[in-house]
């Protein structure tokens, strides 16, 4: 197998050295992860495509990996597979600034492509916390949702086509960017979100959106989460340049000022139980109409303080709060970590419960819960949940599907999910769901073990 994939990418790009393939072996928070047979780094469509028909041939198994920075085991090996790295598929082509459209290889990272967009005037329309390392690929696999879904949707809502190398070495390619194309199945649409399973994602094309360059950012106290959502729906009925509502709560606070130094947003001597972060985007200045908004905000939403920046650093320094959740968090330990999303009319219930749930079963254990607020998307992480992790995720799943949620709002089922998937679709859900599978993968050679157990 080796010699086969050294002969398709050349030698330099096929790794097998301990100490070079351990940074794609392993997830970056540490918690999957394990040996592969070689990591190979393809450098064009027909590499991947080379790649595939081998590995097809041989019923070598292959993980398809972009910026590593998944959190659910979906991007690394589960033993002996083929690391298939997308990252040196990082071109990206001429901005189509009359479709607003841009078409980017798997390997371009979020960040690069912001970067050369917004030289144009557009934006991509999804983004979150990990840009510098996330690829485009990884994105569209895993159907990444982030910060901006509120306005924008999740990375499915920003697909106009995508080219794919399907298990045999087949490729399948719609980048015309049609907005009007409908023969028959939508297959680009089927492997957004398909985490590695169905085919190898080797260029996308991306709609656009206007570049807003004036913003508004508020960080906002609240009592808690009930009042979190009466303050949402006030804005959001006031605001048509509402952006982001974020959630998270005073231990994730403290936390992160424990890790960055930073200091409390409003003093130690005013912490509180749970703070919203919002941000308004637009072409000409959205503060005026969001200092409104605020101002007549109802008691009921309990808004104890407030922050409110619109020069880059300062809205940058309020962003930090929320940004360094997920690293401040490693660096205490390797979490265990769910990411649920309920009905929005259920999840002050729900946060009441899974504290609640928490408690029980895991007393000395140090919950945080952040996320994205306009999704009822909570990220748990749990510190020293040692061996009870298991009957913690099966409580937690168990209590978001029971309130008619999502036992994975964005970050996919990967391995970490996969047994859980009967709590939340049918059993003609999962075997429709093996169907596709079987019948684009009939040797199972993609991702194995990744959302189907
Ligand atoms: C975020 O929203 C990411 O920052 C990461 O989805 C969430 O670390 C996490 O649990
Ligand atoms: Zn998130």
């Amino acid at each position: 197998m080796i010699q086969a994939l050294r002969a398709i990418v050349g030698p330099a790009h096929v790794l097998t050295d301990p100490e070079v393939t351990a940074s794609y072996e392993r997830d970056w928070t540490g918690r999957f992860g394990s040996r592969a047979t070689a990591v190979v780094r393809p450098g064009s469509t027909e590499e991947v495509a080379a790649v595939l028909q081998a590995c097809h041939e041989a019923g070598h198994a292959v993980v398809p990996q972009g910026g590593n920075t998944g959190l659910v085991g979906g991007g690394v090996p589960r033993g002996g597979e083929v690391v298939l790295s997308l990252r040196r598929l990082d071109a990206i082509e001429p901005v189509d600034t009359v479709a607003a459209q841009v078409t980017a290889g798997a390997g371009v990272t979020l960040a690069a492509l912001q970067q050369r967009v917004r030289a144009h005037a557009l934006d991509v329309g999804v983004d979150f916390a990990a840009r510098d390392s996330a690829t485009i690929g990884g994105m569209v696999a895993t159907n990444a949702g982030g910060e901006r879904v509120l306005r924008y949707g999740m990375t499915r809502a920003s697909v106009v086509g995508l080219e794919v190398v399907l298990a045999g070495g087949q490729v399948v390619s719609r980048l015309a960017g049609l907005p009007k194309d409908n023969v028959g199945y939508d297959l680009a649409s089927l492997l957004v979100g398909s985490e590695g399973t169905l085919g190898v994602v080797t260029r996308v094309r991306l709609r656009l959106a206007p570049l807003l360059t004036e913003r508004v950012t508020a960080l906002l106290a609240v009592d808690g989460t009930a009042g979190a959502l009466g303050l949402l729906a006030h804005l959001r009925a006031r605001l048509n340049t509402l952006e982001c509502a974020e959630v998270f709560y005073a231990a994730g606070v403290d936390l992160v000022c424990a890790a960055t130094g930073r200091p409390h947003p409003f003093g130690t001597d005013h912490t509180h139980p749970a703070y919203v972060l919002v941000e308004c985007a637009a072409r000409h200045d959205p503060s005026d109409d969001f200092m409104d908004a605020l101002a007549t905000v109802p008691d009921a939403a309990g808004v104890r303080d407030s922050a409110v920046a619109t020069a880059g650093p300062a809205r940058h320094a309020l962003w930090a709060y929320r940004e360094h959740h997920t690293e401040a968090i490693n660096r205490a330990g390797v979490p265990l970590k769910l990411d649920v999303a309920v009905p929005l009319a259920a999840l002050a219930a729900f946060e009441h419960d899974l504290r609640a749930t928490v408690a029980g079963v895991a007393p000395d254990a140090e919950l945080h819960l952040f996320g994205h607020l306009a999704e009822g998307n909570l990220h748990v992480n749990i510190l020293g949940a040692d061996d009870r992790a298991p009957a913690l995720t099966e409580a937690i799943l168990t209590l978001a599907a029971g309130c008619g949620g999502s036992i994975s709002a964005e970050h996919g089922v990967g391995v970490a999910k996969a047994r859980w998937l009967p709590l939340c679709r049918s059993a003609a859900d999962i075997a429709a769901m093996a169907g596709v599978k079987r019948a684009l993968d009939p040797g199972g050679i993609l991702n194995p073990g990744v959302l189907l157990p």
